[in-house]
């Protein structure tokens, strides 16, 4: 007999002696109200059935169970909480066995914990990831796993987010055994019948001293962890509080650590960063869902060529040999193909010496890599990716070549950072085909990939692109085209607001602690530095052509360009890097240049605190923002924010630059644009949107659930 009806997420089943309980809430088994209820009436009628002897409780689908919901977070509570399913497993009175296949996560991994036994089935992937949300395991999570696991390995699950495999499961102590094949209830059940065969008894893992046993020992651990996350957490949350958890757990009786964890959880889901963490869990998964990818089907695809074997072209072949595609590359002659091929071994080369590649797999994997001098070589590629010169002529004269010799339905993209890739497709007769794939370099390490959707490409080209990204393990996000897209427009803007407050008194060096104080690992003239000075000049000098004559123009980039300063390579830039150093040292030679810019222009210079920095900063980022949303480069404000949060090193806890103005709330960012605008009504126009957004009452993630 199953109750209750079989539609329920939960549902149990007797076999025998053991009561099967199976958690069935697609897609991951969220253990949302429903589940909870479930599993509490599943361990009564255990309880009151004289013929139970033990319990099995398995997820139905790919996962065990991926934890909470977090789509209840921030909602008024419904019970049970998980704590208290959790406490009603671990005190039933017969044996309860979790067979865990796929994910555990989470409050899913500790509803397993709180089971008397565990057991695991190949491909289970178990972890603690709370701290990625900004929060900590909040249902007996902190005090089970260092029981089963030791303080050292418990805690560094915690505070990483990792998941881990059934091996390494079993080798942490977290599971008791291992099962073969793919089928959690025959496993299980068989486990479960082997464990009342040998009258194993009900075994709480909160009475175990486990490896706690040894106080002092532990608390060493705890206290390494604590030195080193003090300097790690950088400015986060509940990294802190999961020491002080575990902390806890050595020092007060389980039921009353419980309460404290419990105490530590709701502060943590309380804080803005679970808020800002949570929206980019959801916000990385909704930009996918493009009006392209839903309307049509990928192209199929199985190889792959890159143009240029650049940095970028380099970059962009090890993200597709990686993905396990082989890649022809072209260049122009047989040097240029030499030092292409160079690039690509020398990724490889680098993770063989620090032992994280075989040289086999080295070898296996750039055996699928070609160079070549002939267009006629990839005739056959299905997808193909240009990333020459960053010059519109040049880029043209490819495009014909591959018009030329790609076989029909060949999808043909570019990687420009910021031209028009509607006139690069017209120069082609196939403009349907024709897409702009915007990587961001090192290309195969850094996450984003802005898919650049020009008028005529067709929706199955989209689809593809997003798929490749798939394949690519990349964050996609859809942009329109325009000078820069999301991303580079909309950096444009803030790096002049910045630029704007060093010629007004702050020095470049207090703007990057600002932006550092706030989260973002460097500054933006650290970023100049790094990237190379002569890129953004190169940049402007393009665009001094358009720039409005009225507009205002900060020249102190430009006077230290032209002394060939262009950052680390050239061992100064705004910074000084001495020999060898990485680190930049604050140069009095750059600030003498910048107090005789400001002469120059007549400025009077003013101290700013950090926290006026970054208003302006972040006022210019949120109002270029709204532009680029109302003007459908970006289709919601949730793809600027991933935008950012993937390519742009934007504070995750933060949510991205328009969940952070929705947490400000838009008020006060108006507010402040219109007090900016005082000074220089030309580069502080409100965006529409933005008044209309305060007008009515609302909010930028309004947008986001009626795109
Ligand atoms: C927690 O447990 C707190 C407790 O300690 C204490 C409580 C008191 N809830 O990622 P995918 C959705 S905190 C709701 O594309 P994959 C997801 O949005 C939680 N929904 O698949 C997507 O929806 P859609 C700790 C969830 O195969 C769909 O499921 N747990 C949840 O690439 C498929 O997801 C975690 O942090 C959830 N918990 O990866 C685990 N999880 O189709 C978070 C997923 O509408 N989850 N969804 O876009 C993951 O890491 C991955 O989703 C997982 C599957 C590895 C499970």
């Amino acid at each position: 007999m199953t109750h209750p009806a079989p539609a329920s997420v939960v549902q149990w089943t007797p076999h025998g002696g053991v009561l099967l309980v199976t958690v069935d809430n697609p897609p991951v088994n969220a253990l949302g109200a429903a589940v909870r209820q479930g599993l509490m009436a599943a361990i009564a009628a255990a309880e009151a059935d004289a013929g139970v002897e033990a319990v099995l409780i398995v997820g139905a689908g790919r996962a065990f169970i991926a934890g909470a919901d977090i789509r209840e977070f921030g909602k008024p509570p419904v019970p049970p909480a998980l704590p208290e399913v959790c406490q009603a497993i671990e005190a039933c009175s017969k044996p309860v066995v979790a067979a865990i296949h796929g994910a555990a996560l989470g409050g899913g991994l500790e509803v397993a914990l709180s089971a008397h036994y565990r057991l695991a089935l190949p491909g289970a992937q178990l972890g603690l990831p709370e701290v990625l949300l900004g929060l900590l395991p909040g249902s007996g999570g902190t005090q089970r796993a260092p029981r089963l696991m030791g303080v050292k390995a418990a805690t560094e699950l915690m505070l990483s987010g990792k998941h881990i495999n059934a091996q390494a499961a079993l080798a942490a102590g977290l599971v008791d055994a291992l099962a073969e094949g793919s089928d959690p209830v025959a496993a299980g059940l068989a486990y479960a019948r082997e464990l009342l065969a040998r009258h194993a008894p009900v075994r709480p893992t909160s009475a175990l001293p486990g490896r706690l046993a040894d106080k002092a020992a532990a608390q060493a651990e705890l206290d390494a962890l604590k030195a080193e996350t003090a300097k790690s957490a950088r400015g986060l949350f509940s990294p802190l509080k999961i020491i002080d958890c575990v902390q806890a757990a050595l020092d007060l009786p389980f039921d009353e650590a419980l309460r404290f964890e419990r105490a530590q959880f709701m502060a943590c889901l309380d804080s803005p960063q679970r808020a800002g963490l949570i929206h980019a869990f959801f916000a990385e998964r909704e930009v996918a869902k493009v009006p392209e990818a839903k309307a049509a089907a990928p192209r199929p695809f199985t190889s792959i060529a890159v143009i240029g074997g650049g940095t970028m072209g380099a970059g962009i072949t090890v993200s597709a040999l990686d993905a396990g595609l082989p890649v022809t590359m072209i260049e122009r002659d047989e040097a240029s193909i030499a030092r292409g091929r160079a690039h690509v071994e020398k990724v490889y080369d680098a993770l063989v010496a620090k032992g994280r590649m075989a040289p086999e797999a080295k070898a296996a994997t750039t055996a699928r890599y070609t160079g070549s001098t002939h267009y006629e070589d990839i005739a056959g590629a299905d997808l193909v990716i240009e990333a020459v010169f960053e010059d519109i002529e040049v880029k043209k004269t490819v495009f014909r070549e591959l018009d030329r010799v790609c076989k029909p339905g060949a999808v043909l993209a570019t990687n420009t950072s910021y031209l028009d890739i509607d006139a690069i497709a017209a120069a082609t007769a196939r403009p349907e085909d024709v897409i702009g794939l915007h990587f961001f370099s090192p290309a195969n390490i850094m996450k984003l990939l802005e898919i650049v959707v020009p008028a005529r490409v067709s929706a199955d080209v989209v689809a593809t692109a997003f798929e490749l990204a798939k394949r690519l393990k990349k964050v996609p996000v859809r942009a329109g085209v325009c000078d820069g897209f999301i991303g580079n427009r909309i950096l444009a803007v803030y790096k002049q607001a910045a630029d704007h407050l060093m010629e007004d008194g702050a020095s470049p060096y207090e703007i990057d602690a600002a932006v550092r104080g706030f989260g973002y690992p460097m500054g933006p003239f650290q970023v100049t530095d790094l990237a190379g000075g002569d890129i953004g000049w190169a940049t402007r000098k393009r665009r001094a052509a358009t720039r409005d004559p009225k507009a205002r123009y900060v020249e102190i980039a430009d006077r230290i360009c032209e002394r060939g300063w262009f950052g680390q390579k050239t061992g100064r830039g705004f910074y000084l890097y001495p020999e060898g150093a990485r680190v930049g040292q604050p140069d009095p030679e750059v600030l003498a240049i910048v107090d005789a810019e400001r002469a120059r222009k007549g400025v009077v210079p003013r101290a700013f605190s950090a926290d006026e920095i970054m208003r302006r900063y972040m006022a210019a980022m949120v109002n270029e923002g709204a532009k680029v949303v109302a003007e459908g480069i970006a289709l919601r404000p949730l793809d600027v924010d991933v935008t950012f949060l993937s390519g742009y090193g934007f504070p995750r806890f933060r949510g991205g630059p328009m969940k952070w103005a929705d947490m400000q709330g838009l008020p006060q960012v108006l507010a402040d644009i219109r007090e900016f605008a005082q000074e220089d009504p030309l580069f502080w126009q409100p965006a529409t949107l933005l008044e209309q957004l305060v007008a009515q009452g609302r909010n930028f993630d309004s947008l986001n659930q009626t795109a």
